[in-house]
């Protein structure tokens, strides 16, 4: 199995589906596709092409396991990926029917939500933007909804499943919302201590931390993914 990611600094949908197989022992073989621009003609989307990804993004899985039109079968989108990685290793939801069902329904409103968290706070690990972070949270009522809801959401899932994970243990919607954790700690964000401390444990993951020890040392600083360190 192949997952094609792009950098590890930036790209949030990347980390999701490599936190998950990582955590869970699942054998896979990177691909880093870097970030120079995401035009038609960027050395990104060539390799994409290259590889066969008919969207142009990452996360991309090559599933070596099953032939789709005479070659490996690619399997797009961190959702699609995360159920394709359920048919080979079943921790990646949660054993219970019904909190597999609230596992999956957190992890579509992350994909499909929270537009304002994703879009004022883009990943960036390696920075320290709390000083943004303070000015974003003040300006933002948005931002102050998401992540109000984000806290109501986590601890319902907590109490239902009785930590220490968001379902019980670590599965897939701990994986979805490690670049939320990453964002919350970047920009300094106020969370409740319950979130706090689920923060904590989501950053303490010995996949979050090597991801992250992979972020800080690509040393790779995009204009187009910094919206706040490189402005005048
Ligand atoms: N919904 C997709 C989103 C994938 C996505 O937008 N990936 C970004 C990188 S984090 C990308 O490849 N962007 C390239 C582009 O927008 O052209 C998923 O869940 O995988």
């Amino acid at each position: 199995m192949q997952l094609a990611i792009g950098n590890k600094n930036y790209s949030s949908w990347s980390m999701r589906p490599w936190v998950l197989m990582r955590e869970l022992g699942m054998a896979f073989e990177e691909i880093n596709i870097r970030f120079d621009s995401f035009d038609a003609d960027s050395q990104f989307k060539q390799q994409l092409t290259h590889l066969g990804a008919a969207t142009g993004k990452v996360p991309l899985l090559i599933d070596d396991s099953a032939k789709h039109n005479g070659r490996s079968l690619l399997v797009y989108d961190s959702l699609a990926i995360t159920e394709r990685l359920f048919e080979h290793n079943a921790r990646v939801w949660p054993s219970d029917t019904a909190m597999r069902a609230l596992a999956r329904s957190a992890c579509a409103e992350m994909h499909s939500s929270f537009g304002q968290l994703r879009s004022l706070c883009p990943m960036n690990i390696e920075a320290d933007l709390a000083d943004q972070g303070a000015l974003l949270w003040r300006d933002n009522a948005g931002l102050r909804a998401d992540v109000a809801r984000l806290e109501r959401l986590w601890a319902d899932l907590m109490g239902t499943g009785k930590g220490p994970m968001l379902c019980g243990a670590f599965s897939a919607v701990d994986a979805f919302f490690a670049p939320v954790v990453m964002r919350i700690n970047s920009y300094a964000l106020p969370v409740s201590k319950t979130a706090q401390a689920y923060c904590e444990r989501v950053t303490q993951l010995s996949s979050v931390q090597a991801w992250i020890d992979g972020a800080l040392a690509e040393q790779d600083f995009l204009d187009f993914e910094e919206p706040y360190r490189f402005k005048p």
